[in-house]
Formats: structure tokens, C-alpha cells, sequence
């Protein structure tokens, strides 16, 4: 039996959570974690809200509110939509309001600090003199110094590629607008001022990086792309931010007055902050015995494996930044597997394809679906078959609607329910008892695809591919329905009950099969298949899913699993 960490990145608490957030990384995490279990694995999924950097603090001046405020706000909303679509952490934590979060993050800082690791430099940034804060490069556009390109973001002209900075971008202004300016007549005006900064050198760290690569179980795509950055040359990154917002840092240093750490230095940390909590709540409560204790067993035994599930635009944090950072502490476990997914983009009916954003509306949000009825496996169904595991995909509205008729109620919910009405009507509310010797090769076959079908979906599975692994199974269940095709016990029952007790008995060791298999990937409607089949899907495990089903256990009251849109 192996440990497992699966975390899942941590969504800024500054939003509403969309469908691409959760065809990102909570979805298919949330479906590796059901699995894991299964095979008997044990297992801890960690998440939480990720509260500090300059956007959040942006929007609670806008509402009126505190940065903690908004956050506290988003971070319960996040929980509620995670629940409606059954996403089940073991800990949902917050950054901001966690009790371990400060300490732990400011003890990287020390440690780094302690090992002459950061460099105290004085640069220029960008400064808004309406609200008297350095902007970060997002929140300034100006014109590209090089090739004269105009409305350039302040990190890099798109025009010619180039990389901008303070002295190549001109005609600068902030992005975030006046209307709030404290000052009166600075709207807009942007200046250039000198700050101190800590600086970590992550080339250092690049032997470490590049050994990890090596190890670490990650999709081609990525191994590719953080192979080039190393390639290219790690570079020096500033981990302190001139905002109030965030963990301050640790250290007596007039410099460090109003300095908090990057956000993104304290956000993966939120991984072990968040560890520590669960931890301290699973010893509190009963579950302690035979629970791992310590968050140390966790994050620092070689006998536990940590998976990061996340966004592919948080691919150089977590695969270069995070890897460098726990480098530099060097108590902790370095990652086993960062799993990647891509951007999903959106299509609405009669409108081109577009990337999902909040300012232009064009996302569905969990809330809403969730809201208006929306059923959690089918949209979890949908997107696990259009995960963008190794390309950027296409939510379609229509296209949900689609596959729920045609793969959920005409394949597999057709399949399950005519085979448990078919029996109860001419069996009883028991599994057929039938004679093994009127199985002909039809019924072997079929046997025989299951059992491949179970080894196929294990590998895919293994490989953290739940959308190939879903694909299997559901090729499966368009053969299930050809099996009963095939031996018409609607015609057989009339000449020969013995054959028609074959077919049925087979067609509900199928459904039992595929009521474990796909258990992860919609546990409410297969809980549902469950009660149909009189069994309890808490004592089953992966394995068993190919073991015969007991002849004469009794079964319950068949129901009708998927309706059509
Ligand atoms: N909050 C970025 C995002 O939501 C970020 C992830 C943090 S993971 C440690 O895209
Ligand atoms: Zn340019």
C-alpha cells in the first residue's frame, strides 16, 4: 500500500470558479484521489484558497471591502461549488486565515535567508502615484521602447517579443483606472521609484531542477516545455512585493518595512500549511488511529508521494519555482508528479471559439449550473471526456446535452436499465442462477473484454489519464449493449430460459463491473447503480470489479439512471 499527497492548485479566493477551473485540475485530482482509494491506496487530497497578491487586494477596494473579507467570501463560495459537483477534499484550507500558513511560509524565507540564498537589491519599479503603490507589470501598458508597438503589457511587447521593463516601456500608465485616485490630479500617472528587493537566483538550482526532470512523473508536454526553460537558463526572481496584502516579511530590516513575500512564493507553501491543518484536525477527531499524525509523514518520508494537479499557466511555479524553493529548504519531499492539464476554451452556439473570461462573460459558472439544476456526474462526465489532458479543448453547451443523451442515456443508462428490468421482470429481484455450461463463445468473449477492458482503464489510470481511462470504459458499455443485441433474450426467454439466464447474469456482472470502474468518475449516479445492484459501494475495491457477481444475491429496485435533455 503506497501515501499519497494529491493537491490541487490552489484557486485565488478573488472569483467565481468556471468549467475550465475544474476540467484544470480539481476534477480530474478529485477522480486519480477516488481511484487511488479504490486500489486501497491511502490517500489525502489537499486544497485550499490561495488569498494574498495584488488582484485580491484590488478588488476589495473596489468592493469596499478587506482583502480578507473578499477572501474569506470567495472561499466559501469555492467550497459550495466543489461540493455540488462532488469534488471531495480532505482539507480545504485558506492562506490567509490559516494558522500555519504565516509560520511556515516565513520559515522558508528564514531558511533561505539562513543559507545566504537571497540577494538584497535595489530596483526600479513602476510606481501609481493616484494610489501610492508599485504596479505590477500586468497593471501597466505603454508603448514597446524598441519597436514602438503601442497598448504593450508591461512584462513583454507582443509585437517584437521583446522583454520590457522600466526603461524600455514608455508612455506608461496604469491599467486599474482612476476612478478611486487618493491623491487628486495623479489619476493615471505612473512614475518610476527605487525599492529593495529579495532576490533568489534560481539558476542555482538548476542541477536540482534538472535531476527532477529526470525523475518525475509528467506529461511529454510538459517535460518538454520545463526542459526548454532550463535549457535557456534559469533566471533571478524577485520573492518580496511592496504591498501590504500578504505574509510579511520575517526579518528586522528597515528595508523590509510594507514588504510581504510574493504570492507565489506563499501559495504552494499553502500545500504544506494546508497539510499541517488536516493533520491537527485528524488527530483531534477519532480518525487518528491509524491516521499518519504528522504532517512530516506526509511531506517529508520517503514513503509518501506527492502529486500536484494544476493549470498549465502555473506549469513554471510549480515545476521550476517550487522545485527550486524546496530545494533551497531541503527538508521536504520534492514532488512526484506535477500532472498538467491545458487551457479549456469555450464555445457558445453560432459564436467562434474563444478562451473563457470573466470580463467578457463568456464562462459557465459552477454556480449557475449548479443552480439551475444542472446534475454534477453529467457535467463531470463531460468533462472528463473533453479533458484538455494534451491540447487545449472545447466546452460546447450543446455538446453536454449531446453526450448525455447519446454515451449516458442511450448507451450506458439504456444498457443498465433494460438489463436489471429484464430480470426483475423475468428472473425476480435476485442475480440469475445459471448454468456455467450454456456460457458459448459470445459469453466468453464478452467476459474476456471486460477483464481487458479492466486492465486498459487500470493503465490509463496509472498514467493519470482519466479521460482515456473514461473512453475505455464507455467502449465498453457500447459493447455491453451490443452483447444483449446479439443474444435477444427478448426472444430467447420464450424457447429457452436457461440461455436468457446466461445473458442477464452476464449483463449484470457487467454492470457491477462498470459500477466500480466508473465510480470515480460519477460517484453519485454510480451509488445510485449501487442500491440497484444491493451492494455497497464503500466496501468495494478496483480489483474487485472483475470478480464474478454471487448468483442468487438478492438485488434492489431498478430506477432509471440517466434522463435526456
Ligand atoms: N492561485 C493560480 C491560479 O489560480 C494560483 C495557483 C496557486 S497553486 C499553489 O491560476
Ligand atoms: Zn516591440
Amino acid at each position: 500500500m503506497g501515501r499519497y499527497l494529491v493537491t490541487a492548485g490552489l484557486p485565488y479566493s478573488n472569483g467565481r470558479l468556471h468549467v475550465g477551473h475544474i476540467a484544470g485540475c480539481y476534477l480530474p485530482a478529485d477522480i486519480w484521489v477516488r481511484y487511488l482509494r479504490l486500489r486501497g491506496e491511502e490517500v489525502r487530497y489537499v486544497c485550499g484558497s490561495d488569498d494574498h497578491g495584488v488582484a485580491i487586494m484590488l478588488t476589495a477596494t473596489k468592493e469596499g471591502k478587506t482583502p480578507a473579507e473578499v477572501a474569506h467570501f470567495y472561499n466559501q463560495q469555492h467550497q459550495l461549488d466543489f461540493k455540488g459537483l462532488s469534488i471531495d477534499f480532505d482539507v480545504y484550507g485558506s492562506t490567509s486565515a490559516s494558522k500555519f500558513h504565516r509560520t511556515a511560509s516565513q520559515h522558508f524565507f528564514l531558511s533561505m535567508l539562513e543559507k545566504g540564498l537571497f540577494e538584497k537589491r535595489t530596483t526600479r519599479q513602476f510606481f501609481d502615484e493616484a494610489r501610492k503603490m508599485f504596479l505590477p507589470d500586468r497593471f501597466v501598458k505603454g508603448d514597446c521602447g524598441f519597436c514602438g508597438a503601442v497598448e504593450q503589457n508591461g512584462d513583454q511587447c507582443e509585437s517584437c517579443g521583446k522583454l520590457l521593463d522600466v526603461d524600455s516601456l514608455k508612455n506608461v500608465r496604469s491599467t486599474l483606472g482612476s476612478e478611486d485616485a487618493t491623491v487628486p490630479g495623479t489619476a493615471g500617472v505612473v512614475t518610476v521609484r527605487e525599492t529593495v528587493h529579495w532576490f533568489l537566483d534560481l539558476s542555482r538550482f538548476q542541477p536540482q531542477v534538472e535531476d527532477w526532470l529526470q525523475q518525475a512523473q509528467l506529461r511529454d508536454s510538459t517535460r518538454v516545455y520545463v526542459k526548454s526553460l532550463v535549457n535557456n537558463g534559469l533566471v533571478t526572481r524577485s520573492m518580496t512585493r511592496d504591498i501590504e496584502w500578504g505574509i510579511p516579511l520575517p526579518i528586522d530590516d528597515p528595508d523590509a518595512k510594507g514588504k510581504v513575500l510574493y504570492v507565489w512564493f506563499d501559495a504552494p507553501i499553502g500545500y504544506i500549511s494546508n497539510t499541517m491543518e488536516l493533520m491537527e484536525r485528524e488527530q483531534a477527531s477519532e480518525k487518528a488511529e491509524g491516521a499518519c499524525g504528522e504532517y512530516e509523514q506526509w511531506w517529508k518520508s520517503k514513503d509518501s508521494k506527492i502529486f500536484h494537479f494544476i493549470g498549465e499557466d502555473n506549469t513554471i511555479f510549480h515545476c521550476l519555482i517550487w522545485v527550486a524553493m524546496l530545494s533551497a529548504e531541503g527538508t521536504f519531499s520534492l514532488p512526484s508528479g506535477v500532472i498538467v492539464n491545458q487551457f479549456l476554451n469555450i464555445q457558445f452556439p453560432d459564436k467562434d471559439v474563444e478562451k473563457i473570461s470573466k470580463s467578457r462573460g463568456s464562462a459557465v459558472w459552477i454556480g449557475d449550473y449548479l443552480q439551475e439544476g444542472g446534475d454534477p456526474d453529467i457535467l463531470r462526465y463531460y468533462l472528463t471526456s473533453i479533458a484538455p489532458e494534451k491540447a487545449r479543448t472545447v466546452y460546447k453547451p450543446e455538446d453536454l446535452i449531446q453526450k448525455n443523451n447519446a454515451d449516458l442515456a442511450n448507451v450506458l443508462g439504456n444498457f443498465i436499465n433494460r438489463v436489471l428490468s429484464f430480470n426483475q421482470k423475468y428472473v425476480g429481484a435476485i442475480v440469475p442462477d445459471y448454468d456455467p455450461k450454456k456460457c458459448d463463445v459470445v459469453d466468453h468473449n464478452f467476459v474476456n473484454e471486460l477483464k481487458r477492458t479492466f486492465i486498459e482503464a487500470t493503465e490509463a489510470l496509472d498514467n493519470i489519464s482519466p479521460k482515456h481511462a473514461l473512453q475505455i470504459l464507455m467502449d465498453f458499455a457500447r459493447s455491453c449493449n451490443k452483447y444483449i443485441d446479439d443474444k435477444k433474450p427478448w426472444s430467447t426467454r420464450k424457447t429457452d430460459m436457461e440461455l436468457t439466464k446466461v445473458t442477464l447474469y452476464h449483463g449484470i456482472r457487467a454492470i457491477y463491473f462498470l459500477t466500480i470502474t466508473l465510480s470515480p468518475f460519477m460517484p453519485n449516479k454510480t451509488k445510485l447503480v449501487a442500491q440497484m445492484l444491493d451492494i455497497d459501494l464503500a466496501q468495494c475495491n478496483w480489483n474487485s470489479a472483475i470478480d464474478e457477481f454471487p448468483v442468487g444475491k438478492k438485488l434492489g429496485e431498478p430506477v432509471i439512471l440517466f434522463q435526456k435533455i
